[in-house]
């Protein structure tokens, strides 16, 4: 894939996000998991994002730099585990592919968002699951496929529900519709967020930390780790 250069102030700002992400700390006992969202520009990421981490609906989100960070404490539905989760909410825009990149190592859940009425933004997210893929290492990612703006009229929809359901079927993802203009959505993508936690934890996936300081490192990435992001 080509990467279009970002502008020098632009990428001047994604580096930020990029190095405060990396001295983020946080006091936990347990596991930590790293979530992502991934898709287009526009689908509708940073909605939801906010969405998941305030329960509120923001309708004046602007196209994000770079990728931001936020952490929150989950319970899992069967086993009652409390879990850190570190989400990133990362720009669609192919011209910070270089920067949101260097997240994707080490991800442990991925949500793929595409909008029911941006036919390629579907169609792109084959591409996108493989970026994830290809720099996950050996860890076992558990996908999200996140069909967003189903609160717009039937006839601005390009890909039907079912279309949507079979893709993350064949994928072996999870599947949820939501909007993130609606306050209650809030609900799915928790429900969610809870089950394939649990999933993971179960598995026995995750990072254990028995300090009471975790610090993200993604910010430093190695030559290593840039080179792999060379697969993007
Ligand atoms: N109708 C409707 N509009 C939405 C929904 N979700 C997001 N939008 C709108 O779509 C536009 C883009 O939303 P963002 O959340 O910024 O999109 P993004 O995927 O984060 O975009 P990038 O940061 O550029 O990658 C904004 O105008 C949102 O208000 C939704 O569920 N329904
Ligand atoms: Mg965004």
């Amino acid at each position: 894939m080509l990467h279009v250069a970002a502008s020098q102030p632009l990428l001047q700002a994604a580096s930020l996000q990029l190095y405060m992400a990396s001295y983020m700390t946080s006091n936990l006992e347990g596991k930590t998991l790293k979530v992502i969202f991934i898709g287009d520009s526009n689908v509708g990421k940073t909605s939801i994002f906010k969405l998941y981490m305030h329960h509120k609906v923001d309708l004046k989100t602007i196209s994000t730099i770079g990728v931001e960070t936020r952490e929150n404490i989950i319970y899992t539905k069967d086993s009652d585990e409390k879990v850190l989760l570190y989400v990133h909410d990362t720009a669609g825009s192919e011209r910070f592919k270089s920067v949101t990149c260097q997240f994707y190592k080490e991800t442990d859940i991925a949500c793929l968002v595409y909008d029911v009425t941006d036919q390629d933004s579907f169609y792109h997210i084959g591409e996108w699951k493989r970026e994830i893929e290809n720099n996950a290492g050996d860890r076992r990612i558990q996908m999200i496929l996140i069909a967003n703006k189903c609160d717009k009229t039937n006839e601005q929809w390009r890909i039907s529900p079912s279309e949507g359901r079979e893709y993350a079927e064949q994928n072996n993802m999870k599947f949820i519709e939501m909007s993130a203009h609606y306050k209650e959505d809030f609900e799915k993508i928790d429900d969610i967020f809870k089950e394939v936690v649990g999933k993971v934890i179960a598995e026995g996936g995750g990072t254990r930390t028995n300090s009471s300081s975790v610090t993200l490192h993604q910010g430093n990435a190695t030559d290593q780790e840039r080179s792999s992001c060379l697969k993007c």
